[in-house]
């Protein structure tokens, strides 16, 4: 059984061009003029792109006293509602327990999805069987290792220990992630914010302000290149972080960040919203920051020195937010976007002229694609690769509501956005699961992506030069003063 998507304009992160696309057995198989298979997808007026990528989904994930809602079926099914394609997962070990451990644990929840899926590994701990169990991870296909700079006396790892896993991630051809902020500096301030008597989910934002998260990349930035390896800093919210970034590449380290769509098109206003589940619905690390901030994002995408879109997907019911009534500090850290990542990106980048379309697929695909060692499999259209398309209709329109949406979960942070630019299609490895709003998602469908080790080169710029110079002097002992 052939697939033929007809009549569209091909728009990859390079280029744009008219062809119809061939797929057999889930694999793109010829790309050209006037193709005929079995069936034909209409892709008359639209714009053949390959299916999103988001790096970065919290999916049933056990976090601040409950678990995320949306899991491995409604997360997927919403992602490929929305034209994403393949999510890639944390996989969180408990403090004290086995990597592998948790591996099974992730993989056990993943049956349920509907489209592909990858892992990173969080590192929540240290000792040598975390060290030792680092190398079995890679083995089976994760290739990259996740660090909370925050979240003290839970995730958090000092820097000590992050240091040791970086230079182990260096020797294993992995590269680490953070999530920037100084976590004992958040601690202080959420203690005298409660001390006050600040309560509410506008203190969260207080506690956590730019400077916590521009001092942590700065920091995560020279640990890796004293370690030499190259760094991923997860939702980059604020020019303080997205500066360091700038830096570190300008001095030749491979530095990669990821801005949120949330971040990218949500601020701080939205909690001084006087009720109280308003605000807290949009309580996530890093909070929501001013338009100073959202301007240096774009610009970021627009220029290259921030590479990726993600959402953080993490969603949490009302009555889930409501545990930190009383006390911001208890309040579920997360937001949902995994739908709304790619119609809320074109909308509000494309349509504005912040963004190219190239540069759209460039950012929430092919860059992952290529950041994440998947590519060409995932975040290409090319003979071979995936089949994960997303047929896009510049005309179609929509409404964000929380009703309509495929998410578990009772409210959308977006509510209310108008949005020109949608999936007519969305094809998960040659299955069409998506047709405007029908959505016809195959739960285990989904399969697990490997990815490998990258090469030993990738190594920043102060590496090598310690490399050709390594410790210039070691003093010879017996020149020492006797009776030392
Ligand atoms: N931030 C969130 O808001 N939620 C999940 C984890 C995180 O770092
Ligand atoms: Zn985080
Ligand atoms: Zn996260
Ligand atoms: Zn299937």
């Amino acid at each position: 059984m052939s697939k033929v998507i007809k009549g569209g304009t091909v728009v990859t992160a390079d280029r744009s061009y008219t062809a119809d696309v061939k797929i057999e057995n889930g694999v793109i198989t010829q790309i050209g003029d006037n193709l005929s298979g079995d069936e034909i997808l209409d892709a008359t007026g639209c714009y053949v792109m390959p299916g999103g990528i988001d790096p970065h989904t919290h999916l049933e994930m056990p976090f601040m006293g409950t678990y995320s809602t949306d899991d491995f079926e409604s997360g997927t099914r919403a992602a490929l509602s929305g034209g994403t394609t393949t999510v890639v997962d944390f996989c969180l070990p408990a403090p004290g327990q086995s990597l592998l451990e948790a591996r099974q644990m992730w993989d056990n929840k993943t049956v349920k999805a509907s489209c592909d899926f990858s892992f990173h590994m969080a590192i929540t701990w240290w000792d040598k069987q975390v060290f030792e169990e680092m190398a079995a991870v890679v083995d089976s296909g994760i290739n990259t290792f996740k660090h909370f700079m925050a979240y003290k006396g839970a995730l958090m790892v000092n820097d000590e220990e992050m240091y040791s896993s970086f230079q182990r991630c260096s020797a294993l051809g992995a590269m680490p992630l953070v999530h920037a902020e100084n976590g004992d500096v958040v601690a202080q301030l959420q203690a005298s914010l409660l001390a006050e008597g600040n309560t509410g989910p506008e203190a969260h934002a207080y506690s956590r302000p730019p400077q916590v998260e521009g001092e942590a990349v700065n920091r995560a930035v020279m640990i890796a290149d004293m370690a030499g390896v190259p760094l991923y800093v997860v939702h980059v919210s604020c020019e303080e972080a997205h500066e360091a970034i700038r830096r570190a590449r300008q001095a030749g380290k491979r530095v990669y960040g990821e801005p949120l769509v949330q971040h990218l098109t949500l601020d701080d206003s939205e909690y001084a919203n006087a009720d109280w589940d308003h605000a807290a619905r949009r309580v996530m690390s890093p909070p929501f920051r001013s338009s100073v901030h959202q301007d240096s994002l774009w610009a970021g995408l627009a220029s290259g020195s921030l590479q990726v879109v993600a959402t953080d997907h993490c969603a949490f019911t009302t009555e889930q937010k409501r545990l930190g009534l009383g006390d911001f500090t208890q309040i579920p850290n997360g937001t949902g976007g995994l739908e709304d990542r790619l119609p809320v990106l074109w909308s509000r980048g494309v349509n504005t002229g912040r963004l190219t379309m190239n540069e759209f697929v460039a950012v929430t695909s092919t860059n992952i694609a290529k950041i994440l060692n998947m590519y060409p499999k995932k975040g290409a259209i090319l003979e071979g690769a995936d089949a994960d398309i997303v047929v896009w209709d510049p005309e179609r329109q929509k409404t964000i509501r929380a009703a309509s949406q495929q998410s578990a979960i009772d409210y959308n942070v977006f509510e209310g956005f108008e949005l020109k630019g949608l999936p007519r299609f969305t094809l998960t490895r040659g299955q069409c699961v998506v047709t405007e709003d029908k959505v016809e998602t195959e739960e285990g469908h989904g399969k697990f992506v490997p990815r490998k080790a990258y090469p030993a080169v990738n190594r920043a710029l102060s590496q090598w030069k310690e490399l050709t110079a390594p410790h210039p002097v070691k003093r010879d002992p017996s020149k020492m003063p006797a009776g030392v």
